[in-house]
């Protein structure tokens, strides 16, 4: 799709459009480019997905209009008996999808849904043992400069450093050297599955509360192609927007009544306002798609689209940390490939061919973050898009023959011409 070229919107973009090329030509115009540019290029952030025309548009109505401080039945403001049923209806999806008795749908955003439930399981002050940033994990796990490195006592547990692979005998060691009030599992950039049941017996040996982070695999795990934090975790915390394929936004789970009084708390009055009813609203359309039978069609998809993506690479020489793949995301060690390419260089190029990534530092990489010797990338979005195993070997060798001329112009031109191909083939959810 180009900037003129809108054949592949829904018809609800299409009046908005119109629409805002009377009231704000200038954001109609960057609209357009933006959904010519998701149309067009190819997205393998792991961390990003495209969400259903319902799901976009119900982001976009009359719920943004209203103030709902409180919780359903239990408001500051009059006029909320929609905005409670929307809430519930959310709640009691999340509360189906991921089988558990209490959801919290408030969080703005992940770090949000974390500041809050650090606030309900420890204070100031308290031990938390979690895997630092730069091996996989989150900043709101621990990072200095985040509220979670200021306001508690971080302590790391690492990846083995040869296999890149969580080694629970070592976080259990840990554990009981650091005797923390909090054990944190769940990464943003961590290829293999997660044993939660490990994690809790870890837990109970050294008496700590147990927090998951399903921010990247909820959709996995609602899909049932990964396990589930329940009952292992004491609190659960998750984006909604990831492989889970809802707006973007944060949202809290648990089975405990004492914690989940103590979330709700925490979420509104302790770190948040008024609440995002269009996004709350939004996350209800988008729950009750991951409880569609197609949804676990659709993770399983992203799951072995990613090992397809991953053993293709392996086959063009690139190493993957821990050797491959058990969800939806891959890091690709760029160095035994090419010692001077670097995650910067090759996030760059491939944007030039319209491919898009995230550099990422690799376990132990000795580049800063804002350089790398890492590639992320993820099959979330591309599923989404109805890409399969055979497109991945494609994808495969346009990353290669970009990385291959070092960022040539006329081979990004070349491969940007098959991405184009690749994209009117599949075109985005309308
Ligand atoms: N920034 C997200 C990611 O890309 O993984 C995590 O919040």
């Amino acid at each position: 799709m180009t900037t003129t070229d809108h054949s592949a919107l829904d018809s609800v973009s299409l009046d908005l459009l119109t629409l805002l090329d009377q009231a704000d030509p200038a954001v109609a115009s960057l609209l357009r480019s933006e959904a010519a540019r998701q149309a067009g290029t190819l997205e393998l952030i792991a961390s990003e997905n495209h969400v259903s025309p319902a799901v976009m548009h119900a982001m976009g109505t009359w719920m943004t209009n209203k103030y709902a401080e409180g919780y359903p039945g239990k408001r500051y403001y009059g006029g909320c008996e929609h905005h409670d049923t929307a809430e519930d209806l959310a709640r009691d999806r999340a509360k189906e999808l991921f089988g558990c008795g209490f959801a919290n749908v408030q969080p703005h955003c992940g770090a949000n849904a974390n500041i809050a439930a650090f606030m309900a399981m420890c204070a100031p002050g308290d031990r938390i043992l979690s895997l630092p940033i730069k091996s996989g994990g989150h900043l709101s796990h621990g990072l200095k400069p985040n509220f979670s490195g200021t306001f508690y006592e971080i302590h790391d547990y690492d990846v083995d450093p040869d296999t890149e692979r969580l080694d629970y005998d070592a976080i259990a060691a840990r554990a009981r050297e650091v005797k923390p009030r909090m054990i944190i599992c769940g990464f943003s950039a961590y290829p293999r599955a997660i044993d939660f049941a490990a994690f809790r017996a870890i837990a109970d040996d050294v008496g700590a509360l147990l927090m998951a982070d399903i921010a990247h695999i909820a959709g996995l795990v609602a899909g049932g192609v990964h396990a589930s934090p329940f009952p292992h975790a004491d609190v659960v915390t998750t984006t909604t927007h990831k492989t889970l394929r809802g707006p973007r936004g944060g949202l809290i789970l648990c089975d405990d009544e004492d914690i989940a009084k103590k979330v709700d708390r925490k979420v509104f009055p302790g770190s948040q306002g008024g609440p995002l009813m269009h996004a709350i609203t939004a996350k209800a359309v988008a729950f009750g798609e991951a409880l569609q039978p197609d949804f676990k069609q659709y993770a399983a998809d992203v799951v072995a689209n990613a090992q397809a993506l991953a053993d293709a690479l392996v086959s063009h020489g690139y190493r993957l940390c821990t050797g491959g793949t058990d969800n939806h995301l891959l890091l690709v060690d760029l160095q035994p490939r090419d010692a001077d390419l670097t995650g910067a260089d090759a996030e760059k190029w491939l944007e030039a061919a319209g491919i898009i990534t995230n550099k990422n530092g690799i376990p132990n990489d000795p580049r800063p973050p804002m350089v790398t010797s890492g590639l992320r990338l993820g099959t979330a979005a591309l599923t989404t898009r109805g890409l399969g195993a055979a497109d991945m070997v494609a994808i495969a060798a346009l990353l290669d023959r970009v990385m291959e001329s070092r960022g040539d112009a006329g081979v990004a031109a070349s491969v940007r011409a098959d991405v184009q191909a690749m994209c009117d083939a599949h075109p985005l959810p309308h």
